[in-house]
């Protein structure tokens, strides 16, 4: 069965931190960040993604001042240049702060529980916000990786995002959903969560896919990669899998793809395009 093809956005990923798993360190001078988001812009890129804060199990924290200082110069610059810009961040000072310097949309790992004020904020201000759905603010640490039905439970635990977000005074066309790739999910959840991602799409929000570089797409083939056993390939090497797994979401239906490398992806969507095309003129 085939589905009718919608356009897919590409959101291109820069972290502006030192420790994120894939890029951390690379782009912490605004001038390179400016310039690596002009090549992703340039490669195909609908908008880019700044965040300052690595989710990177273990990473410490910056503080709110610190967040701000990496992320604010980039969005400034990259927003006057007239790129459309979303900001990574659990705090909503953070985004209100980006928002004011141009940022789009709003992309929350924590999905509004991180931070309790970011749910008015959006509301004020009518900004697109990318709800994510992770369990790691959960008190209890062994709720955090267990599901009977992964893709159930994500779905009805964004739902219930939803809702909170609703009862603030958010808007639903403000809303997109994130099932959060890798985020309180082992690799069979994640294989699982891609299997199911049109339950998903199935709510009726635009979703947002976030499979790039991370482990799960590590262990495929780790003789390919030469990687000691056991070992996954290094984040730089999970590109191919990444623009696969970005077709099969955007078959699924997903809004956007969320990805460090732009071109494999880009190329994957277009060759959907393009057999749809052909087909479309049979
Ligand atoms: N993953 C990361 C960071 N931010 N945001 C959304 N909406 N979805 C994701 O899957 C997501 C995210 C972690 O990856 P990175 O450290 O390479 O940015």
């Amino acid at each position: 069965m085939r589905r009718d093809m919608g356009h897919t956005s590409i959101m291109g990923v820069l972290n502006v931190t030192p420790d994120s798993f894939s890029d951390g360190g690379r782009w912490t001078d605004p001038e390179a960040a400016v310039a690596h988001a002009r090549t992703l812009l340039a490669q195909g890129a609908d908008l880019v993604d700044v965040g300052g804060e690595s989710t990177r199990p273990g990473s410490t924290r910056p503080s709110e001042q610190e967040e701000l200082e990496r992320v604010l110069p980039v969005v400034s610059a990259l927003a006057a240049e007239g790129c459309a810009v979303s900001i990574d961040t659990m705090r909503a000072p953070v985004a209100e702060a980006a928002l004011q310097a141009g940022a789009v949309l709003v992309n929350d790992v924590s999905g509004g529980l991180g931070d309790p004020a970011m749910g008015e904020l959006v509301a004020a201000t009518g900004a697109r916000y990318v709800v994510m759905h992770w369990r790691g603010l959960l008190s209890d640490p062994a709720a955090r990786h267990h599901y009977d039905d992964v893709v159930q439970e994500v779905c009805r635990e964004l739902g219930d995002r939803v809702e909170a977000l609703l009862g603030q005074g958010v808007r639903q066309e403000q809303l997109v959903l994130d099932p959060g790739f890798g985020f309180s999910k082992d690799a069979a959840h994640n294989w699982q969560l891609l299997a199911g991602l049109d339950r998903v799409v199935a709510l009726g929000l635009p979703v947002l896919v976030g499979t790039s570089r991370k482990r799960f797409l590590g262990r495929l083939a780790p003789q390919a990669h030469q990687a000691p056993e056991g070992e996954p390939s290094p984040p730089a090497d999970r590109d191919a899998a990444t623009a696969a797994t970005s077709l099969l979401a955007a078959q699924a239906g997903a809004w956007a793809v969320r990805v460090h490398e732009v071109p494999p992806t880009r190329d994957a969507l277009a060759v959907w395009r393009m057999t749809q095309e052909a087909d479309d003129a049979r």
